[in-house]
């Protein structure tokens, strides 16, 4: 794919075909893949109107049907949207992929929103760079809205914190989401906490819940407390209150965007450059045999890490 400047207009323009073959070209891993995807990514407008919604919380918490029933809502006020899906089970999990799709049944069929589901990659359970890169490209795409919805395990909860404006946190009754099942690290970096499936027998433990919630300490931050609303997607009950909510936090921190999506910037950056070092140094003919040869020796104890470790040292400043 040749990145000519009618690609970076149709990207603008939201093509939904030009957006999907250029998505597919960003997660790809072969290896003449990746100057037209650096090609693109360095090409794309650097500004963008878009607020970026991180969607998180335990599987099968509702994030996906949240996404559709919040998004559905926005198109009727005029919004466009993009929601993309990060599954982090397994690159080849066509299953889940559909069942993303399927869950968000309103909006895959909306002329007004872009849905796509993709794999997390490598990083076990983590929000891949290129991801990340993903993100970017949606971002240029200039939709109002882009929601990101991604599993709330291990490092992914914090990745997506680093890759959008807002990041809501899902949660639901009964399900080891009780106060001390919460990790201290999400409660962190959710902007908005929303209670989910408030309707039919759970209602009673989401008002149990929410009061619990709202009295935690790691929630009292200093811009003030963080909002704790609950919704339930299917009958809709209470989800223009979740939407003030966002409107609220969008107007509070209009002015504090740019330094934010900056900062997200660096810390890419530093990933991916590590990573790029990473690569570059192992596939360097001594550095990269000595450390795997050392990998070998410390798996079948022919080798003590320390000693292995200042081997590699010492290669590596004879090397700089
Ligand atoms: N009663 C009720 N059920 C809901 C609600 N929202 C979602 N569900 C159900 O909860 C199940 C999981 O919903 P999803 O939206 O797929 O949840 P998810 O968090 O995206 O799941 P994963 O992507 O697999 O982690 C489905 O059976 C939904 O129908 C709700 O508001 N009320
Ligand atoms: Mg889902």
């Amino acid at each position: 794919m040749t990145i000519t400047d009618d690609i970076i207009r149709q990207i603008q323009g939201k093509d939904r075909s030009v957006l999907a073959r250029c998505i597919t070209l960003l997660e790809s891993t072969a290896a003449q893949h990746r100057y037209a995807s650096r090609d693109l990514l360095t090409r794309l407008p650097r500004t963008s109107p878009t607020i970026r919604l991180g969607i998180t919380g335990a599987p099968g918490v509702g994030k996906s049907t949240f996404i559709d029933a919040v998004g559905m809502a926005d198109i009727a006020n005029g919004k466009s949207i993009c929601a993309l899906t990060v599954d982090p089970s397994s690159p080849v999990s066509s299953g889940s992929i559909l069942g993303d799709k399927t869950r968000m049944s309103q909006l895959s069929l909306s002329s007004e929103a872009y849905v796509r589901s993709s794999p997390s990659g490598t990083q076990l359970g983590g929000l891949s760079s290129r991801s990340y890169d993903v993100i970017r490209l949606c971002t240029a795409a200039a939709f109002d809205y882009l929601y990101v919805e991604s599993v709330g395990v291990g490092q992914s909860e914090l990745d997506i914190a680093q890759a959008t404006d807002l990041t809501i946190l899902l949660m639901q009754p009964g399900s080891g989401d009780d106060l001390q099942g919460i990790k201290k690290g999400i409660m962190e970096i959710a902007d908005i906490i929303v209670i989910t499936k408030d309707d039919g027998d759970l209602a009673p433990q989401v008002r149990h819940m929410q009061k619990h919630l709202r009295s935690a300490v790691p929630l009292q931050r200093r811009e003030g407390p963080v909002p704790v609303l609950s919704c339930s997607a299917l009958s809709g009950a209470g989800l223009s209150d979740v939407r003030d909510a966002i409107g609220g936090w969008i107007a509070d921190h209009t002015s504090s965007l740019k330094e934010k999506r900056a900062a997200q910037e660096s810390y890419w950056y530093e990933k991916k450059a590590s990573q790029l070092i990473l690569d570059y140094v192992l596939a360097s003919s001594t550095i990269g045999a000595a450390y795997r040869d050392s990998l070998t020796g410390i798996h079948d104890r022919s080798q003590d890490i320390y000693q292995a470790l200042d081997h590699l040292e010492n290669l590596l400043r004879e090397g700089l």
